[in-house]
């Protein structure tokens, strides 16, 4: 990364929160182009008379988006030295379940929403059966990638990243938790529940993120262990900035519709703590994300630097 204010002090970045961002923004963007290009070569081109659900899906997957949960399978996969393409397929098959989980949620039988990535959302554009196809499009494509032997050489390696995305996408974590969302003004009060809510509708996805990379890289379970737990940290971290910028945002820099959390009597952390703690709980967790991944050394720099740059995006 570029100047951080700790490296000027002469302190190594680990010890104190990083400012500038330029490398990982580098980074980043790099990543999208290269994730672009094999999303791409995997989604379908729109052909035959069931053309327009394959346009949907590139509808959904091309309207723009960060591309942060390839960026996580990417950068994980590079702590172990995997070589970019299969990281990149892993990544895609990811961005795929991502996409779909948002072309369902914006629905009218869930969040009813207009907006998404700054343009209409799926059922919008196209209608809402094309976009319920478009999603389960995108969810199955996802394990056909990561089944093929072009993703990993190993039968074992493919079997543990199908299990391991089902899992995390499956009833035990998004599904379980968008169920848990769409109750939550009845059953979602605490922070506790707060919490268990959002780790399985968003965190699990991180989680499962991180640990392809140490799953493409054959790695031992402590790799594993410690990129888990900075997920979880980071997903924590992620998901209370997401609630500032929705308490706090305009709708034109979420790219999204601001402030439904609220009118829809929904508990947040926003809501339960304050902006204020909110704000320091993210950046607590943030710096212990970036603790975990102490082991890694110098080649995991980017991964420690990015929790930063991601609770900043409330600012
Ligand atoms: C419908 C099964 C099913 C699940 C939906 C993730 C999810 C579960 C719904 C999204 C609702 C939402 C807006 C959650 C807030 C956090 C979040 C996941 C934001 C979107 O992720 P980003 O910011 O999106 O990474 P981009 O567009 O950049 O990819």
């Amino acid at each position: 990364m570029g100047e951080s204010r700790a490296r000027r002090a002469g302190k190594p970045a680990t010890e104190d929160r990083p400012t500038d961002f330029r490398k990982l923004d580098a980074a980043l963007g790099e990543t999208s182009l290269a994730m672009d290009r094999v999303l791409d070569d995997l989604l379908p081109v729109p052909h035959g008379r069931h053309a327009r659900v394959q346009e949907a899906m590139r509808y959904a997957v091309f309207a723009g988006g960060k591309r942060l949960r390839p960026f996580l399978v990417v950068t994980s996969a590079r702590l172990f030295d995997v070589p970019a393409r299969p990281a990149l397929r892993v990544a895609a098959a990811l961005e795929a379940v991502h996409t779909y989980s948002l072309v369902h949620d914006d629905l009218p039988c869930m969040d009813d929403d207009v907006l998404r990535r700054g343009k209409p959302t799926t059922h919008v554009e196209f209608d809402e059966a094309t976009a319920v196809l478009a999603g389960d499009g995108l969810l199955t494509l996802a394990f056909e990638v990561l089944a093929d032997r072009e993703t990993h050489t190993s039968a074992e390696v493919c079997s543990q990243l199908v299990a391991g995305l089902a899992r995390a996408a499956g009833s035990e974590g998004m599904v379980g938790g968008q169920m848990m969302d769409m109750q939550a003004p009845e059953n979602t009060h605490d922070a506790a529940d707060v919490i268990t809510l959002q780790r399985m509708k968003t965190g699990a996805l991180f989680e499962f993120a991180c640990e392809a990379g140490a799953i493409l890289g054959e790695a031992g379970a402590e790799a594993r262990d410690s990129l888990r737990a900075y997920a979880r940290d980071f997903g924590l971290a992620f998901q209370i900035t997401d609630d500032l910028i929705d308490t706090l945002g305009d709708a034109n820099a979420a790219g999204k519709s601001v402030g439904k959390d609220r009118d829809q009597g929904k508990a947040t952390l926003v809501s339960i703590h304050g902006i204020a703690a909110a704000r320091a709980e993210a950046e607590k967790l943030a710096s212990r994300a970036a603790a975990r991944l102490s082991g890694f050394g110098v080649k995991a720099e980017l991964l420690r630097v990015l929790p930063y740059r991601l609770i900043d995006r409330d600012r």
